[in-house]
């Protein structure tokens, strides 16, 4: 049967430039008549050979996922893909759909997410393109995507009905087969095969093992209840706002100590789980807790690395390790025990899957709340949460435990994010000229306890593909070790938002148990000194503390 397919006529939108991560943009922006159509056709026609191949559609249950599904399935098939491959509800986390693209052998997947950005009508709606590797578009192709959103005069959409994404099963649209899948299955199995289910489950049976996880209200509710609750045998208590709500139930789906304030709370009490966790938006981030103790995103990286032999899927070693640049180098330190390379890279995930994919790295991770492995080519929250149980479970020993063992071993970064949100966009594109006007005259300058040793505006050239990337953060090194790093963020959808990551490693033992801002307050006023972002912005200090 000839379906109805409508080409439609279009004005090209001047702001689609994907961001870090996919194309993020407040929910009134994506409303606009054809914004999303244009920015899904500029995609489809940088597809070559799309026809007859396979596409993963799915999202985080945000505000505004069920329409825009409908209308991409819509343009899919007008643009005669073959198969889609379509989370039930519309659901998939990020890393499910990573390893769905990959285990179905799709041409890619997109995914209708802003991540750990608020949602609701007020908040934010979000596209992410991923490749049939499995990761996220690589800066060369979400370009072409962008340039090709400039000039864009048309869309094709097939002018057929809804189709019912609560229903599992497959059907035929003209050439186009829509397959409606679990969201969860897939990805379930593959965490089987990394690691120790058995001894999870018989160390929850016995009550040795207990954890507090934070689905907040985002897609990672129902991949937790079937995995913690339903395959380790947690008890249902063990979920906190495990149900999928498109607002998030007003929550802020980042997962850190100010937005996941419940969960931080309870693992303050005495009798608080072994292992408190969380996860953002589209499940791909994750923080970890254990009782009264915070475990800084770098260092549950490198804690995991330094660990990995006691996980059965990482049994047969490390072929190497990598970190984005902002991201503290306590990765470094276990990368030089263990004898393997250690890669720095930009932030955001798709600069690792060029590594990923020439196997040149098992583990890697962000500051961000992001870590992962070669398992599929996203950071994968759920996957770091396992590693942590299945390392407590295997040692015996607590979280704190085994981060100040850490501590003992390799020395302590003390590491800090601090954000500043929705600034004006122009006082933060001349406080970057400012900073990078004045990088040459930065080495040697003194400050109490500190010297700069030197002083660079990062930039990347990939070793597997020779591309090269620029202006990826400013970077301050001090002596005694320490580093400050400026960066404007790529994921804000209001005004720009600057970064500045501060760390200082600290090797004495006895010297491992201070506040961490207190740690850092040096380092913070000499950022302060060097860029005058509070004085310039006049601020009091940073939106958010991480
Ligand atoms: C932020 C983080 C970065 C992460 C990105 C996407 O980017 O800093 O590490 O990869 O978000 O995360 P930026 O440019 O705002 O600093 V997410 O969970 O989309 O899925
Ligand atoms: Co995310």
């Amino acid at each position: 049967m000839e379906l109805p397919v409508e080409i439609c006529p279009t004005r090209p939108f001047s702001d689609q430039r994907p961001g870090t991560s996919g194309l993020r943009k407040k929910v009134k922006v994506f409303q606009q008549p054809n914004y999303l159509e244009n920015f899904i056709q500029s995609l489809f026609d940088l597809l070559p050979e799309k026809e007859g191949k396979t596409l993963v559609l799915g999202g985080d249950g945000r505000y505004g996922n069920p329409e825009a599904l409908q209308t991409i399935v819509k343009m899919a098939v007008a643009n005669r893909f073959g198969k889609l491959i379509v989370g039930q509800h519309g659901w998939l986390s990020t890393p499910a759909a990573s390893h769905l693209i990959r285990k179905r052998r799709a041409a890619g997947g997109i995914l209708l997410t802003a991540s750990h950005n608020p949602g609701g009508p007020e908040g934010d709606f979000g596209v992410k393109f991923n490749v049939e590797n499995g990761g996220p578009a690589p800066p060369k192709l979400t370009e072409a995507v962008y340039r090709r959103s400039l000039e864009i005069d048309r869309y094709r959409i097939a002018r057929i009905g809804d189709i019912d994404l609560d229903r599992r099963g497959s059907l035929q649209v003209g050439g186009t087969e829509i397959e409606i899948v679990d969201p969860v299955d897939d990805y379930a199995a593959l965490m089987t095969t990394l690691f120790d289910f058995d001894l999870m489950r018989d160390r929850f049976r016995k009550g040795e093992l207990s954890i507090l996880f934070d689905a907040m209200h985002a897609i990672t509710g129902p991949y937790a209840h079937r995995i913690l609750v339903d395959m380790l045998g947690a008890p249902e208590e063990s979920l906190l706002h495990p149900e999928p709500l498109p607002d998030f139930g007003g929550l802020h789906p980042d997962p850190n100590l100010t937005y996941a304030r419940e969960l931080v709370e309870r693992m303050a009490q005495d009798d608080a789980p072994l292992l408190g966790a969380a996860s953002d938006g589209d499940g791909d981030r994750n923080m970890i807790l254990g009782r009264r103790f915070f475990v800084t995103p770098s260092d549950s990286l490198a804690v995991i690395a330094a660990n990995a032999s006691k996980i059965p899927g990482y049994r047969r070693g490390l072929s190497g390790v990598a970190r984005s640049m902002p991201t503290s180098r306590a990765l470094d330190g276990v990368a030089a025990a263990i004898g393997v390379p250690c890669y720095e890279t930009p932030t955001g995930w798709k600069f690792f899957v060029n590594l990923l994919e020439a196997g040149r790295v098992t583990i890697c991770g962000e500051e961000s709340f992001g870590t992962g492995s070669d398992h599929v080519r996203e950071k994968d929250g759920l996957w770091a949460v396992l590693f942590w149980l299945n390392l407590l479970a295997a040692t015996g020993k607590g979280v704190s435990e085994m981060v100040r063992d850490h501590w003992r071993r390799f020395g302590r970064h003390y590491y800090s994010r601090h954000d500043y949100e929705a600034l004006d966009s122009s006082l933060a594109n001349r406080l970057f000229e400012d900073l990078r006007a004045m990088l040459p005259q930065l080495e040697g300058k003194r400050f109490d306890a500190f010297e700069i040793e030197r002083a660079d505006e990062f930039g990347y050239t990939d070793p597997i593909d020779g591309s090269r990337v620029e202006r990826q953060g400013i970077r301050i090194f001090l002596r005694p070790e320490g580093r400050i790093v400026f960066r404007i963020s790529g994921t804000g959808t209001e005004g720009a938002t600057i970064r500045i990551y501060f760390e200082r490693f600290e090797p004495d033992p006895s010297r491992h148990d201070l506040p961490v801002q207190e740690a850092l307050a040096p380092l913070i006023e000499i950022a302060e000194a060097v860029s005058e972002l509070r004085r310039r912005s006049h601020r009091e200090g940073p939106t958010v503390v991480t």
